[in-house]
């Protein structure tokens, strides 16, 4: 169980139609895939999505502090050792989505050789997941075809609209067009990516009070303290902090200040080791959790899926799990299916998947 070496792979693969929120926009999947290899010649997998507007991590940079820092902390350990693993990675404050890819794809490596699920090692407890899709920005017309097809064609009936424009009234009338629209049949919530003030915050949410909303995230940045404490205290929906508690301290800091009443957990944020501590800290607090999309590729989104199956809380609400329909193609063998809403778990041990050699050798940027 020795792992002898680990690979940074960079790929770029395009997006059919670019998805545009508030912090950012992505018109390619610029990933980097991570492998782990032990001395049995088991590889485990998984792969890292940057996101230089939220993090600060590059696709070069994650490539180059696997191979410069992280590689080197984890090679010669064990695949048992994870809270070793887990305690020098941790050194290192930043990097996300760097550390967290190591952290899964050791995973994979201990399920494929133990020959068991990940999902069954974390905690097995159910076998699919409610899919949610991330709506990005466009006209009110434009996002109501695109949740009809995403309807019609993939069974989903939850969707996150991503707000955050000035003036509010922009994204109101998306969320007020997809209401009247759909009518009951759709469950609706909005994530603004700390594009608004805690103001234009309030002043949206009342605006779209009459809409039955699940849950409002990050609106407005956490670093406005007083004002996001303002406005998540006159809330009648949970408020989800996402980029404001990558860690499970930053949960703790944020939750008992009163600027947030949910979590999005995002494996490509915290891995499967520190999503366990986020969980259990929500459990402990007894907060709602969603599985989040860090704009995942279908190699993140069965992560996702590994994490959000393992546990009840994790699976009551839909997870994130649809973005990667946006991607032109992908690097899996079997590509995932959503089928009634819904995404199974896949067959195979560690996070269940394959990397398609041919694909991969298409999209990988560094040959
Ligand atoms: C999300 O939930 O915010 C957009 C930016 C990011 O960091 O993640 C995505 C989705
Ligand atoms: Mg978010």
């Amino acid at each position: 169980m020795k792992i002898t070496a680990i690979e940074a792979i960079p790929f770029a693969i395009p997006y059919v139609k670019p998805l545009c929120f508030a912090s950012g926009e992505v018109h390619t999947a610029e990933h980097v895939l991570v492998r782990v290899h032990t001395e049995d010649g088991v590889i485990g997998v998984a792969e890292a999505p940057p996101r230089p507007f939220t993090y600060g991590e590059t696709q070069k940079g994650i490539v180059a502090v696997i191979n410069d820092v992280f590689g080197p902390d984890v090679v010669g350990l064990t695949l048992l050792q994870r809270e070793i693993i887990r305690n020098r990675l941790e050194r290192t404050i930043g990097n996300p989505t760097a550390k967290s890819a190591v952290d899964m794809a050791v995973w994979d490596a201990l399920g494929k050789t133990l020959e068991q699920p990940v999902s069954e090692l974390l905690g097995g407890f159910t076998d699919s997941l409610r899919v949610s899709h991330m709506l990005g920005f466009a006209d009110p017309d434009v996002m109501v075809a695109e949740a009809e097809r995403m309807r019609e064609t993939y069974g989903i009936s939850t969707f996150k609209v991503k707000v955050g424009r000035e003036p509010v009234s922009l994204d109101t009338a998306v969320v007020r067009a997809l209401r009247g629209h759909f009518g009951d049949k759709i469950d609706l919530y909005v994530d603004g990516n700390r594009g608004w003030t805690a103001r234009e915050s309030a002043r949206a949410m009342r605006e779209m009070s009459d809409l039955d909303l699940l849950y409002a995230e990050e609106l407005c940045p956490a670093d406005d303290v007083l004002g996001r404490r303002w406005l998540v205290d006159q809330l009648d929906v949970p408020f989800i902090a996402d980029e404001s508690v990558p860690t499970p301290a930053d949960v703790t800091r944020e939750v008992l200040s009163g600027a947030a009443t949910a979590i999005s957990i995002k494996t490509a944020r915290t891995g499967f080791t520190a999503s366990q501590r986020v969980h259990h800290l929500a459990e402990g607090l007894g907060l709602d959790v969603v599985m989040g999309n860090q704009i995942d590729g279908q190699v993140g989104t069965a992560c996702a899926l590994t994490f959000g199956t393992a546990f009840e809380r994790t699976s009551r609400q839909a997870g994130e799990l649809s973005n990667f329909l946006d991607m032109k193609d992908d690097l899996l063998a079997q590509p995932l299916q959503i089928v009634d809403g819904r995404l199974h778990r896949l067959a195979g041990d560690g996070i269940g998947i394959e990397i398609d050699p041919d694909q991969l050798a298409k999209y990988r940027t560094d040959r």
